[in-house]
């Protein structure tokens, strides 16, 4: 029979362990929630938001309408550069945390203005 090496149980244990609780000490909490409505004729609604540097943001849209043409998606350059498409029944999130003051656009995915967040 194989002898059991407790020193190595014990690595492997508060391996996982670490692993396990890492979510929870690591993910830094939302200060934040502003959720906006878009529809074609609209676009998106509201349209100004202001937060603080340093506290976690988490901006939802929900899509009325699926966009069409220039305005049919949407990012926030600076704070969040992936260009979200705006589908129909569905909820875009964009979770970001703003390092510096400064006025930063909603924007569609050519850089056009639609919105404005104000980081303090
Ligand atoms: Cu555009």
């Amino acid at each position: 029979m194989k002898r059991i090496d407790l020193k190595r149980v014990t690595i492997v244990a508060t391996t996982l362990l670490s692993f396990a609780s890492a979510p929870f000490s690591l993910a830094s909490t939302v200060a934040k929630t502003f959720t906006v409505n878009y529809t074609k004729a609209q676009d998106i609604t509201p349209k100004a938001f202001t937060v603080k540097t340093g506290e976690k943001v988490r901006l939802e849209v929900n899509a009325s309408e699926t966009g069409s043409g220039c305005m049919s998606s949407i990012m926030v350059p600076g704070l969040w550069n992936q260009a979200q498409p705006l589908v129909k029944g569905k909820k875009i999130v964009m979770e970001f945390t703003p390092q510096k003051p400064g006025v930063y656009k909603i924007t569609c995915a050519m850089g056009l203005s639609r919105g404005v967040i104000n980081v303090r």
